[in-house]
């Protein structure tokens, strides 16, 4: 039996077929399907249709959810730069965020106590670190929303209790890293093996050895540097009772790769509370470009102060700052 269906139907059908999104897919065939005369020269057809909708709309589905976890672990970057705080449940991540930062971290003492990100910004020197409280780690859960807050961190804490087996919590890190195809760097300048490059996404990382204050550590902390501390800085601590907080803080700037200078006209004194944030590794010409890029070109030379020996000394555009350095430009 022919299926008779009107012009309507094709153009319904038209619009199916040139539809991109999911959404406008899902309208298309829900027109047809209206328009469609009921009878049995159409049930194939409508069968058909049918299952594909409803295809569609699980599809759509299982996208929403996605997107809406998504946002609810998307932490908007705030301050100089972004720190994730990662580990197992219970080794006390809240614990340091609450110890270093304005936020109100939640701590208990049973395990997936911290069920979405928490930020906070935590002040060194000068300048605003965001530090990131996330959920644990569960080796037996696949997580989603993990890799994208690994990406969007500028560098990650991995921490381990001391009071556990940070060996094997450092393992388990390290292999969800690599799930991810992330490969976490300790140190400046480190090289991938293997072939691995642009497979891999690097991303400087530390490991913080929580809970030393501990009775029943015994060198927990030592066996924990003599096997990752080739290949990360290691910073044994206690969140709780503020030992080695001033050490981890440093070694999150030294992680971030950056560099504060300070520039100023000829005749003026610099603002030391507005650091200019770089790359370290930049050179005036760098910094010449936060001015204006034009001015950056026009530069003749600066004056540098700063730095060991430098007291006002002319350099060339070329020359490589230092964290503090106070630089005046000449054009
Ligand atoms: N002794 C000692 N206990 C700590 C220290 N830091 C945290 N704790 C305790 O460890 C437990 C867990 O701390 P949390 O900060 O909630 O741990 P978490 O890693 O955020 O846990 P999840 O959110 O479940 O992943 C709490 O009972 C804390 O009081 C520390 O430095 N020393
Ligand atoms: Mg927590």
């Amino acid at each position: 039996m022919p299926a008779n269906l009107p012009p309507q139907y094709f153009e319904a059908e038209k619009g199916y077929r040139e539809a991109k999104a999911i959404p406008e897919k899902i309208k298309a065939l829900e027109s047809m399907l209206a328009i469609m005369p009921k009878h049995k020269g159409t049930d194939k057809l409508r069968g058909q249709l049918r299952s594909k909708l409803s295809k569609l709309k699980s599809e759509s589905e299982k996208k929403g959810g996605a997107e809406r976890r998504g946002s609810l672990f998307y932490v908007k970057p705030e301050g100089t730069a972004q720190v994730l705080l990662l580990g197992f449940p219970n080794v006390g991540k809240s614990q340091l965020v609450l110890a270093l930062t304005n936020a109100n971290a939640e701590v208990a003492d049973y395990p997936f106590t911290t069920r979405k990100p928490i930020p906070g910004m935590m002040p060194f020197e000068n300048i605003q670190i965001q530090l990131v409280d996330a959920p644990p780690i569960d080796l037996e859960i696949g997580e989603a929303w993990l890799s994208p807050m690994v990406r969007n961190a500028d560098a990650l804490i991995i921490m381990v209790g001391l009071d556990g087996d940070p060996l094997a919590q450092m393992e388990g890190v390290l292999s969800k890293l690599e799930e991810m195809r992330i490969k976490p760097m300790g140190f400046e300048g480190e090289t991938i093996h293997g072939g691995e490059e642009g497979v891999f996404e690097r991303k400087r990382a530390l490991i913080a050895a929580n809970k030393l204050d501990r009775e029943g550590i015994k060198d927990k902390d030592e066996m924990l540097k003599e096997r990752y501390g080739r290949s990360f800085p290691v910073f044994p601590l206690s969140a709780q009772k503020g030992i080695g907080l001033e050490e981890l803080k440093r070694g999150i700037f030294g992680a971030l790769d950056i560099m504060r200078v300070y520039t100023k006209p000829p005749g003026k004194k610099p603002d030391f509370t507005e650091p200019v944030i770089l790359k370290k590794g930049s050179t005036v010409e760098d910094a010449g470009y936060t001015v204006h890029k034009d001015f950056a070109k026009k530069m003749k030379f600066a004056r540098i102060w700063g730095s060991e020996k430098y007291q006002g000394q002319m350099v060339k555009k070329d020359y490589v700052l230092h964290d503090g350095d106070v630089i005046e430009f000449h054009t």
